[in-house]
């Protein structure tokens, strides 16, 4: 969803082959040869796949740099991708222990410990954006790749049980990116993939 929405506000032309993880098909034979990693998404750029949000985002600035998705200024641009890196091994590993707390520990009777300790540290990293949103409409001074990955985060937070009623400037901030175009188009596209999945 991270890429997708990227690609699309750089104006880059691009196929999307859906992966249906429930029925395991990052697993298949075929998906492993493209990413050995399991794991979505991958961008295949003339044959050659290219896997991880951040490598991939920084193919589409390097490749549609009028897109402006980056800050020009080093250290803003620095600052942006400090944020893509803290979404990527910070909050994005804080989101999965709840879909997957077997994945952890597969001891007994642990699942909910698992969600529980997750939490806390979605909980501490929300409180750490929620600061850094204050008064801000996105993280920098135009919209960025920075917002979009952050987007994914909060949204996939939302689908669990958490309590992020009080993080307010980050609601606010998700409420900004459902006014875009490719957010909603995006929204769209998965419920119509979601449909033909349980179909
Ligand atoms: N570090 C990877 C993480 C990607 C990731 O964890 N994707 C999840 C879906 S959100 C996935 O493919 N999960 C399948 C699995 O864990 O086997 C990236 O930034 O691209």
């Amino acid at each position: 969803m991270v890429s997708y929405i990227a690609l699309k506000e750089a104006g880059a032309p691009f196929e999307v082959h859906p992966i249906n993880l429930g029925k395991k098909e990052h697993m298949s034979e075929k998906y492993l040869e493209i990413n050995p990693k399991h794991r979505v998404p991958v961008l295949v750029i003339d044959g050659e796949p290219l896997t991880e949000n951040i490598a991939i985002i920084l193919w589409i600035d390097q490749n549609f740099p009028n897109a402006n998705l980056l800050p020009k200024d080093s250290m803003q641009r620095g600052q942006a991708i400090s944020i893509l890196a803290w979404c990527a091994s910070g909050i994005h590993p804080a989101l999965t222990p709840n879909a997957l707390p077997q994945r952890y520990c597969d001891l007994p009777n642990t699942a909910e410990n698992v969600k529980q300790c997750a939490q806390k540290l979605l909980t501490e990293y929300f409180s750490i954006a929620e600061n850094m949103l204050r008064k801000k409409t996105w993280f920098f001074d135009s919209f960025s790749f920075a917002d979009i990955y952050f987007f994914w985060c909060f949204r996939r937070a939302k689908q669990f049980d958490i309590d992020l009623n009080h993080f307010i400037n980050c609601q606010s901030h998700f409420e900004n990116m459902l006014t875009r175009e490719y957010t909603q188009e995006l929204i769209r596209f998965e419920q119509d993939i979601l449909e033909k999945f349980n179909a």
